[in-house]
Order: C-alpha cells, then sequence, then structure tokens
C-alpha cells in the first residue's frame, strides 16, 4: 500500500486489522505467566511491560513498511513524522490485565487522515476477538455487523467505567461513581477503555464514560463504537477527549452525560 493517492478507509482498516492481528500473536506466544514491568509511568501502579515496547516497535515496523511516509502517535514511543495520514497506536491497552493474566486487553491502531479517524482495529487478544469499523463501513467483528443496543433508557442501563492511576483523580472518580451507581443496572469495570468501546459496539454494555483516557486508548475503539450506532463524545458538545469519553446510543448518551454533568467530573482533587 505505497505511494499513490490515499487510500480508501476501508484498505486502511484491512492493514490496521493485519497489524493489530500480527501484534497481538506475538503477544499471546511471547507473555510469560508474570511479565516483567520494566518502568512506572504517572504513578507506581502504571506500568509498562518489555512487552509494550516490542509490541509498539513491531506495528511501528509494519507501519514504515506499508506507508513509509505516514506519521506515529504511540503510546510508548510518542509522536514520529508528520504529513496528513497518522497512526494510532497503543500496543496493549490494558497494561495490568496483561500484567496479571486478566481477559480484556487489547492492541488498538488507528488511522487519522487530516484529523479524523477513518479506520481502526482493536485485538482483544485473550478473546481472539478482533474488532474493526472504518468510515461510513459499519463496525465489524470478524464478519458480523455490530450494532449498540439502543432504547435501554438510563435506569436500566449497564454501564462501563475506567479509572486513572492517580489517587487525586479517583478521589473525584469515586464521588462521581457514588452518584451514578445508585441510578444504573450495574456498573463493570473492565481494565481497559479500548475494549470497553466495543463492548458498547457489541451490545454487551450499554454505555461508557472516563474521565483521563488517551488518544490512544479511545481513538480505534471510539471509531467502533461510532460505527455501531453509539453517540461517542464528551461533556457539553466536545468531541471525545482525555477529560472525559462518553458512549452510548442516542437517548442514553443524552441521559448519561446529563447526570454527569451534575457531578462534574471533570476535575482531580
Ligand atoms: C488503561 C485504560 C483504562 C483505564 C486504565 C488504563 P493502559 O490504559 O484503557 O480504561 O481505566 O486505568 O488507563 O494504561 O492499560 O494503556
Amino acid at each position: 500500500m505505497t505511494g499513490g493517492a490515499t487510500p480508501e478507509p476501508r484498505e486502511f482498516a484491512v492493514l490496521a486489522a493485519d497489524i493489530a492481528r500480527e501484534a497481538g500473536d506475538m503477544l499471546r506466544q511471547k507473555r510469560s505467566a508474570r511479565p516483567e514491568v520494566v518502568q512506572t509511568k504517572s504513578s507506581p501502579t502504571d506500568v509498562v511491560t518489555a512487552l509494550d515496547r516490542a509490541a509498539e516497535e513491531l506495528v511501528r515496523d509494519r507501519i514504515r513498511t506499508a506507508r513509509p511516509g505516514d506519521a506515529v502517535l504511540g503510546e510508548e514511543g510518542g509522536a514520529t513524522g508528520g504529513g496528513d495520514v497518522r497512526w494510532i497506536v497503543d500496543p496493549i491497552d490494558g497494561t495490568v490485565n496483561f500484567l496479571y493474566g486478566l481477559p480484556e486487553w487489547a492492541v488498538s491502531v488507528a488511522v487519522e487522515v487530516a484529523g479524523t479517524v477513518v479506520a481502526g482495529a482493536v485485538n482483544v487478544v485473550p478473546r481472539g476477538e478482533l474488532f474493526t469499523a472504518w468510515l461510513g463501513g459499519g463496525a465489524w467483528l470478524g464478519g458480523e455487523r455490530l450494532r449498540c443496543n439502543t432504547g435501554v433508557p438510563l435506569s436500566r442501563a449497564l454501564i462501563a467505567t475506567g479509572f486513572g492511576y492517580s489517587a487525586a483523580r479517583r478521589v473525584v472518580q469515586a464521588e462521581v461513581l457514588a452518584g451514578v451507581l445508585p441510578v444504573v443496572r450495574d456498573i463493570r469495570r473492565s481494565g481497559s477503555a479500548a475494549a470497553d468501546l466495543c463492548s458498547v459496539a457489541a451490545g454487551r454494555v450499554d454505555g461508557y464514560y472516563e474521565r483521563g483516557t488517551e488518544y490512544w486508548d479511545h481513538a480505534a475503539g471510539g471509531l467502533v463504537a461510532a460505527e455501531a450506532g453509539a453517540r461517542v463524545g464528551g461533556l457539553n458538545g466536545r468531541p471525545h477527549n482525555p477529560d472525559m469519553t462518553l458512549a452510548a446510543a442516542p437517548g442514553l448518551f443524552e441521559e448519561l452525560h446529563d447526570l454527569l454533568v451534575t457531578l462534574d467530573p471533570e476535575r482531580d482533587a
């Protein structure tokens, strides 16, 4: 896929899926019983394993080979290159799950053209599930087209969320959760934003909100959820962003949004 005009979103989705599949295969083969932590980031519990780095290297290498001029933003390697096409990569979203051998961690690869995410692949490796989406082309789990749940009121909604790594953030997240939990069906915390957004797409949860996700956590999964019919955004009309990512079918999105606004969730203690 080198040279010439910018490929169609579908072609990017196929390439992103191939790369996410290969990185996932490598991670599954190389993961030991207790992967070694090589670095901590924002807090002592925000960890990086050697395989986070190896997987991002593999992904970057495959992008370089297929699309030598493209920019990459990766969780571990930062921003490289320039131009209209940018790949957004989280080599392991849900690193703590990866460390503990829990089944919700994913390789997340998204492609942005001129600032818009046009394609995404989320490989939830332990589940053997590869989610893909491209702009206008729908969201897919293998050959199955996904539709998020619709017509669910907040009072019957199963809502996924997540928590940050810092104590100051968690204090507020716990406060917000105390406002949400009594008025919904229940809460789930999987440990991977990318997997949560795919769960919205697949109707395994009705909605999702989280403060503090990075672009690489939600870029691909956000497109999967949106292409499955979910509204994906931030608070007060903003696009989803590190302050808040919210995803649910229209109707539930607004109910959840309005509740969250009353809880002032975009702050730290
Ligand atoms: C994780 C997110 C998750 C959040 C975790 C963590 P990581 O990303 O996907 O939603 O709740 O605290 O930030 O650190 O595993 O790439």
